[in-house]
C-alpha cells in the first residue's frame, strides 16, 4: 500500500470486513517494500494495490481484490452481493466506472506532464461527477449497503482537494464523504495509514508527513 493512495480502497474492504491483514508499504520511488522486497517482482506494473496470500499467490488490480476479499467471507456478501443478484452487477459496474472514468483521470491530475490539458481532464471528471450525483440511491452508490464500490468511490474523491475539483458543487457528494468519514472502520483504516483530516468539514484526508512537508498550513485533525 501507500498511503491515501487507490489501495487504500481494499485496505478499507479488509477492515470493514474484520479480514487479517498485514499493511507493507511501497516506496514509489525506490519500488521497495517496508519489509525490504522488490515490489517489482510482486507487481511487474510497479503500481499499488497488490494483495499477497497466505501461500504466497498475487492478486493485483484494485476492484478485483475488493470482490476477491468480499467473496472471501459470508458477512461479505453485505459489500458484493452473490452472484446471481443483480445487485451484484450494479456494484460492478460502479467499480468499472470508478476505474476508467474517474481514477485513471484523476491520477492525470496529479501529473505536471499533462498540465495543459488538465483543464479539458477536470471538466471530463466534473461531467461524470454530476451523471454520478444524480444516481445515488440512497446514503451510499446503491442504496443502504455500503459496498466496495463505496470505498473505492471514497477512496478517489478524497483526492479532490489535490485535483482541485469542488466536490461541494454536488452536495450528494459531498454528503457521501462526510458519511464514508464517519465510519468507525474507515477511520480505523484512515489511521492505520497516518492520514489526518486537513478541510475544515474533516471530510479530506492526506498523509499526515505530506501535511508536514507541505506548504499547507491549517492544522491537521487526527481522523
Ligand atoms: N489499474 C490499477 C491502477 C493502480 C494505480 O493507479 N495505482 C497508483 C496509486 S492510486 C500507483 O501506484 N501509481 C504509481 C505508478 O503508477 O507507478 C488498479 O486499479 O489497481
Amino acid at each position: 500500500m501507500t498511503a491515501a493512495a487507490c489501495s487504500l480502497s481494499p485496505h478499507i474492504v479488509c477492515r470493514e470486513l474484520g479480514l487479517d491483514i498485514e499493511l507493507v508499504e511501497v516506496d514509489r520511488e525506490t519500488q521497495r517494500t517496508s519489509d525490504g522486497k522488490d515490489y517489482l517482482a510482486i507487481n511487474g506494473n510497479g503500481y499499488v494495490p497488490a494483495l499477497m496470500l497466505d501461500d504466497g499467490k498475487v492478486l493485483t488490480e484494485g476492484p478485483a481484490i475488493a470482490q476477491f476479499l468480499a467473496d472471501s467471507v459470508p458477512q461479505g456478501a453485505a459489500m458484493l452481493p452473490e452472484v446471481g443478484n443483480l445487485r451484484r452487477n450494479e456494484v460492478q459496474s460502479y467499480l468499472n466506472f470508478i476505474s476508467a472514468e474517474l481514477h485513471k483521470p484523476m491520477v492525470l491530475l496529479f501529473n505536471p506532464a499533462y498540465a495543459s490539458v488538465h483543464e479539458q481532464i477536470r471538466a471530463q471528471v466534473a461531467k461524470r461527477l454530476s451523471w454520478l450525483s444524480g444516481r445515488f440511491a440512497g446514503p451510499y452508490l446503491t442504496g443502504e449497503a455500503f459496498t466496495v464500490a463505496d470505498a473505492y468511490l471514497f477512496v478517489c474523491l478524497n483526492w479532490s482537494p489535490w485535483t482541485q475539483i469542488n466536490l461541494k458543487q454536488w452536495p450528494a457528494l459531498h454528503g457521501f464523504m462526510a458519511r464514508v468519514a464517519a465510519r468507525p472502520k474507515v477511520r480505523e483504516a484512515l489511521r492505520a495509514e497516518d492520514l489526518r483530516a486537513f478541510d475544515v468539514d474533516g471530510v479530506y484526508f492526506a498523509p499526515n508527513a505530506y501535511l508536514a512537508s507541505s506548504n499547507w498550513t491549517g492544522s491537521p485533525v487526527q481522523p
